[in-house]
């Protein structure tokens, strides 16, 4: 109890104002209690302590020019956390609400989600608070390009392999790609994400929501449940989100809604995804627009929305899948999931639930999925990528995607197992992060004081 009080003091007065990194520090300390308390060797090697501070931490200044030739200058990030298991991997993401906190809890987090993978890779994060909408496709190659003009002396193949996230899809990295390509003549597989045409892995696309649904299926395995004629609520609207419903859809489950910034789709019938994926992938529009396809669906704009959560959550479902960002599912909107009956939360984001949120999930004794090992799919199928890439091969669609199924349902085995080695029950939390945390901190150990 001390050391996590004693590290979030530390953290709030050597690294302050980042609360969102001291969230997803606190979630992992509390889990890991167990652990340490029979392991003393965490505590002589002081691997807490190093753990929450980054290897490295790179911030530059990202100038640019607008289509009115007026110069715009954005904060630019890469978060090198942790190379203990392989070289710093983890996207990129280009939003407004991009700061320190941001990048350091995403960072933070994908450490312990790519040691869940089993491959090699360690932990990083990076981006940019750069806002992507309104901006024409010329003032987006600028940026990347200016943004790669410092990142590209920090990345390497076997160094640091940055990929996407929010507002980073193929478009961008193809941009960013071109740019480092120019920059050091190199055709190396750098970035993943990468477009089919030039050394991108099939099913890269579709891995985090394929992934994230794979995951569920394991889990409700367990339960004696199945996906079929589930009905399955799903925030966001972008990759995540879109390829979590197609897989849900395959799988016989019915997603009936999605969301993006500006509101909340309630189609009762089920989404129709082909309408999505135009809207979204061709016509980039907001949701609104869907309703000029399907009058029987329901928007409910953020104006709307209760005070205490979101829209989203309030809508009576089995199945949860949170796929658009960070806090996105209060207390409150638990408390809802739980009266409604829901039987699994899945999380397709990175910490979409509040720490208050995962708190009532629990107590309620909803299954519960935690994105660090739920949306690993993601990147382990970014690994498949460089995999590829370091051995000029390229694979089928089914054996990524076979392989893709069989790193999920190891993830959410060792996670399982791990729980209920410690006595934790179904607790998926303390799983993902002891199983995680073990893997890293083990091999930190056997390299010494770095
Ligand atoms: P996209 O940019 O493709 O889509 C993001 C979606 O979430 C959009 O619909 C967006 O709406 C919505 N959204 C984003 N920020 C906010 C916000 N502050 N408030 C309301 N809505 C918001 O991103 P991804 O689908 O790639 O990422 C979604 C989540 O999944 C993130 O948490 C990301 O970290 C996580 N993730 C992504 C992986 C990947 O491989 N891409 C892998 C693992 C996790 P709008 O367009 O209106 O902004
Ligand atoms: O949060 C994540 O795992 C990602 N955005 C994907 C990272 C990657 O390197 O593919």
């Amino acid at each position: 109890m001390t050391y996590i009080h004693e590290t979030i003091t530390r953290l709030k007065s050597t690294s302050p104002a980042q609360s969102e990194f001291y969230q997803a520090v606190e979630e992992v300390l509390d889990s890991l209690q167990p652990l340490l308390e029979s392991n003393e060797q965490y505590k002589r090697h002081a691997i807490i302590e190093r753990i929450v501070e980054p290897e490295r931490q790179i911030m530059f200044r990202v100038p640019w020019m607008d289509d009115e030739n007026n110069v715009q200058v954005n904060k630019g990030y890469r978060i090198e956390f942790n190379s203990a298991l392989g070289p710093y991997k983890g996207g990129l993401r280009f939003h407004p609400s991009v700061n320190a906190s941001i990048v350091k809890f995403l960072g933070f987090e994908q450490i312990f989600k790519n040691a869940l993978t089993g491959l090699p890779i360690g932990g990083g994060k990076g981006g940019a608070n750069f806002n992507p909408k309104g901006k024409s496709d010329s003032e987006i190659m600028r940026f990347c390009q200016s943004f790669m003009n410092e990142l590209y002396r920090h990345i390497g193949p076997t160094t640091d392999v940055p990929a996407g996230d929010i507002g980073v899809g193929a478009r961008e990295i193809g941009y960013l790609f071109g740019q480092y390509k120019r920059l050091t003549g190199r055709y190396d597989g750098v970035l993943t994400g990468k477009s089919l045409l030039w050394g991108g892995s099939l099913v890269r696309k579709e891995a985090t929501g394929y992934g994230c649904v794979y995951f569920a299926q394991n889990m409700l395995d367990d339960m004696g449940e199945s996906l079929e004629g589930k009905t399955c609520l799903v925030s966001g609207a972008g990759n995540v989100a879109i390829y979590t419903i197609e897989k849900l859809q395959q799988l016989g489950a019915v997603p009936i809604t999605c969301s993006d910034s500006s509101g909340t789709l309630h189609h009762p019938n089920g989404i129709d995804l082909a309408t999505l994926k135009d809207l979204k992938e061709v016509r980039h529009q907001r949701l609104k627009a869907y309703l000029e396809v399907h009058s029987d669906a329901e928007f409910i704009p953020v104006s709307d929305y209760p005070e205490d959560g979101h829209a989203v959550w309030r809508i009576d479902g089995q199945l949860a899948f949170p796929c658009a960002t960070q806090n996105e599912l209060t207390a409150a909107d638990a408390e809802v999931l739980a009266e409604n009956g829901c039987l699994a939360v899945v999380e397709g984001a990175n910490m979409p639930s509040t720490q208050s949120a995962v708190d009532v999930i629990l107590d309620a004794k909803i299954y519960y999925g935690p994105g660090k090992a739920a949306n690993a799919g993601g990147v382990a199928t970014s690994q498949l990528e460089m995999a590829q890439n370091a051995s000029m091969q390229r694979w089928s669609f089914e054996e990524v995607d076979d392989k893709l199924k069989t790193i999920m349902a190891n993830v959410y085995t060792s996670v399982r197992d791990t729980a209920l080695e410690f006595d934790a029950g179904n607790n998926l939390v303390l799983g993902a992060n002891i199983a995680g945390f073990r893997k890293v901190a083990d091999a930190m150990i056997e390299q010494g004081l770095v």
